[in-house]
């Protein structure tokens, strides 16, 4: 369920129109925004930081409107779309109308508007790992679980690997996958998806690194080539995930679903397949495609 917070009538002069007159005379805009933002945590605790500030998103449509001019309402709603979403990383995503009420329509008119609506688009890579009850079906209904999160689209599932476990108590083997997917949530949101669905899954905490039903860990939000992955140390989510860059069971189920990925790993940019190769190969074993069910 996403929650919205809507401005209405944001008014201020600008320059905008195909006609010289237009440019030259100006004339008034208004903007109507819709945020699709997720406001339980703002609900819950009353701290204005985890919401967006309608203040600051109603300067930007203003200054917007007030920069040098453009031909078409449509590329100022764009420029309004694009600067929010870039300025305020709890959007999910925004609808900005812009409307021209003065415009030179030639008969009588009370409004012209247009409508742009932007989603944010960051690409995610998510490790799947299940060594209880059936793992291979648990890792393989959890994918379909990912598919079904609100805000995720384009899930792509590496092949199934069976692999030796690594730290923790003496437990079975682990059957292991990633998947690559894209997604207009943030890091925590997605993260508390993902232990939504841990839960369903009966997933429990008793041991550090012991055997579980399910454990779905977000290894990147974002993409290190271009430089706007997520990178944070916080320990209720560390970004990109910290032990990833040594962990045969991410590396080579990943290197599967994308070989040309990378990962940050401390100031440095690394392809995935260049790490999988420094990695325990042995120990990660590739199962047969399970028969379509
Ligand atoms: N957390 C912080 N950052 C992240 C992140 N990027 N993704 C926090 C997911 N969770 C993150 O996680 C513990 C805490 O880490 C959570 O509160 C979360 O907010 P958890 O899932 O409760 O516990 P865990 O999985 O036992 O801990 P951890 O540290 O994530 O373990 P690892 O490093 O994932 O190792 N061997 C094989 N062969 N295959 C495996 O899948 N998995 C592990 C778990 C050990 N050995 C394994 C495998
Ligand atoms: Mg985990």
């Amino acid at each position: 369920m996403i929650d919205t917070i809507s401005l209405r009538g944001v008014k201020a002069y600008g320059y905008h129109g195909v006609l010289d007159f237009e440019k030259e005379q100006g004339q008034d805009f208004i903007v109507d925004i819709d945020l699709d933002v997720n406001l339980s945590n703002a609900a819950a605790t009353d701290d204005v930081s985890h919401t967006v500030n309608y203040a600051e998103v109603a300067a930007v449509a203003v200054q917007v409107i007030e920069s040098p001019s453009c031909d078409l309402i449509e590329v100022v709603a764009g420029k309004i779309g694009d600067q929010v979403l870039a300025a305020q990383p709890l959007v999910q995503s925004i609808a900005v109308t812009v409307h021209k009420p003065q415009a030179p329509v030639g008969v009588p008119f009370t409004d012209v508007a247009v409508t742009l609506t932007r989603r944010r688009d960051v690409p995610v890579v998510i490790a799947l790992g299940a060594n209880l009850e059936d793992p291979t079906k648990a890792v393989l209904r959890a994918v379909q679980h990912l598919r079904r999160i609100p805000g995720v689209w384009g899930v792509r599932a590496s092949g199934l690997f069976s692999t030796d476990p690594v730290g923790g108590p003496e437990q079975p083997d682990y059957v292991n996958a990633v998947a690559t997917a894209h997604t207009s949530l943030t890091a925590a949101n997605l993260l508390a998806q993902l232990h939504a669905i841990e839960a369903e899954f009966g997933r429990t905490r008793e041991v550090r690194w012991g055997a579980r039903t399910l454990d779905l860990d977000l290894i990147q939000h974002g993409d290190p080539l271009t430089g706007n992955d997520l990178v944070s140390d916080d320990p209720s989510l560390t970004l990109p995930h910290p032990r990833a860059h040594e962990r045969g069971f991410v590396l080579i189920p990943w290197l599967d679903v994308d070989p040309a990925a990378a990962l940050r790993v401390g100031e440095a940019v690394v392809p995935v397949a260049e790490l999988a190769e420094q990695a325990d190969a042995d120990g990660v074993r590739a199962l047969p495609k399970p028969e379509p069910r």
